[in-house]
């Protein structure tokens, strides 16, 4: 059974779209002893390749009128460099380029089980990993000829963090990814887990679907990728973490990341293994909280490798909505969205994903143990 699901997270997580955004390339090392890999992760209309036929989230409609501006901060417009900091920077966050972004709301912290739970209570949404994937469009992301997985896999599922016990091929994703029956956003490592005593903490297993649904409900959107680096920088113009830029293992900690030999080793110096309490962390200067860190965050915009390179404009581009459509050339079979910040898992032997300008995707309907979200609102 074991071995069934780790050859199954390749052919249902990396194809049905739960493609962690992991990618496998190595880049760069920072120091001789630990190379960097690249991380590769995610990014609407029509045509879209769906787990559930039933899923019918519009993402066309008109911008919706926010219900509260409590708990969200206002976020002056501005003009900045979005784009590669440092080294690190991975092929896509290049080439650096001046973008301008008008002026929003944004939640000053990731959206909470707590919150969620409102959502839910008030719609009675079911999110995309309570349900029973479609063979027939889980199919369609998939490379043509793809064998159908066996039927004890294709359930109502969610990716969960399985610690190795030893060092393993950073390459090879599967070796600390589950593909585990009854994960979701109220059961975050499986069945036998819940939110009890956890409403402060961020919201997780929800796929670009779910995060649409709840926006709309609380009259808000996804922010872009470009408004989420503006205010990651949170002022800071050409730094390369919210907080400036100290190397994130250096002095206190500023962030939920991960400390130590991913993904075997955790000395969790920041008193957290998995997911942190929002605000547990200082906030960046525009009172952002776990911009870097605890839960990668949905944004609204597709996912291409090469965006970048298609953007630059002489004085520099306003307002940019993201790419027309989705590629990665790692999956081009799938859609893909934009997913920004890193998680309680990032450190700077695998991903760094924490850097403001750090870029990753993921599938639509990708629900995974450290992936949640945060909301946007316009109109002043
Ligand atoms: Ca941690
Ligand atoms: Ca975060």
């Amino acid at each position: 059974m074991k071995r069934i699901k780790v050859l199954s997270l390749g052919i249902v997580a990396a194809i049905a779209a739960t493609s962690l955004a992991f990618v496998e390339k190595p880049a760069k090392p920072i120091t001789p002893a630990r190379p960097i890999v690249k991380k590769v992760a995610i990014c609407c209309e029509s045509n879209i390749p769906k787990r559930f036929p039933s899923l019918t989230v519009s993402v066309t409609s008109a911008l919706p009128t926010v219900k509260s501006h409590s708990g969200m901060v206002w976020i002056s417009g501005g003009s900045y460099a979005m784009g590669a900091d440092n080294k690190q920077a991975a092929d896509d966050e290049y080439p650096k380029h001046r973008v301008s972004v008008k002026g929003f709301w944004m939640d000053v912290s990731e959206v909470t089980n707590a919150q969620f739970e409102n959502f839910v209570k008030a719609t009675g949404y079911v999110t995309i990993a309570q349900r029973k994937p479609d063979w027939n469009e889980l199919k369609k992301q998939l490379p043509p000829g793809t064998p159908k997985p066996a039927d004890d896999v294709l359930v109502a599922a969610s990716l969960v963090f399985k610690q190795p016990k030893g060092a393993v091929p950073l390459n090879d994703y599967s070796q600390w990814w589950d593909w585990k029956k009854g994960a979701d956003w109220k059961h975050p490592h499986g069945p036998g887990s819940d939110i009890k005593g956890k409403e402060n903490f961020p919201v997780v297993h929800i796929s670009w679907f779910d995060a649409v649904a709840y926006c709309k409900w609380a009259g808000k959107r996804l922010p872009t990728e470009a408004e989420w680096e503006w205010a990651a920088r949170g002022g800071r113009d050409g730094n390369v973490y919210p907080w400036g830029n100290e190397p994130v293992d250096e002095g206190k900690a500023k962030a939920n990341t991960w400390q130590g030999d991913f993904p075997n080793i955790n000395t969790v110096k920041d008193k957290f293994f998995y997911t942190a309490p929002t605000r547990s962390f200082a906030a960046n200067g525009y009172g952002l909280y776990d911009m870097a860190g605890n839960v990668w965050e949905w944004c609204a915009d597709y996912y291409r490798n090469d965006y970048y390179k298609t953007t630059t404009r002489v004085g520099g581009i306003a307002d940019p909505k993201g790419p027309a459509d989705s590629y990665d050339p790692a999956e081009p079979y799938t859609k893909k969205r934009v997913i920004r910040g890193g998680s309680f898992l990032c450190n700077d032997s695998y991903c760094s994903g924490y850097r403001v300008a750090r870029r990753m995707k993921s599938t639509e309907d990708s629900g995974m143990e450290h992936l949640g979200f945060r909301c946007v609102a316009d109109n002043k």
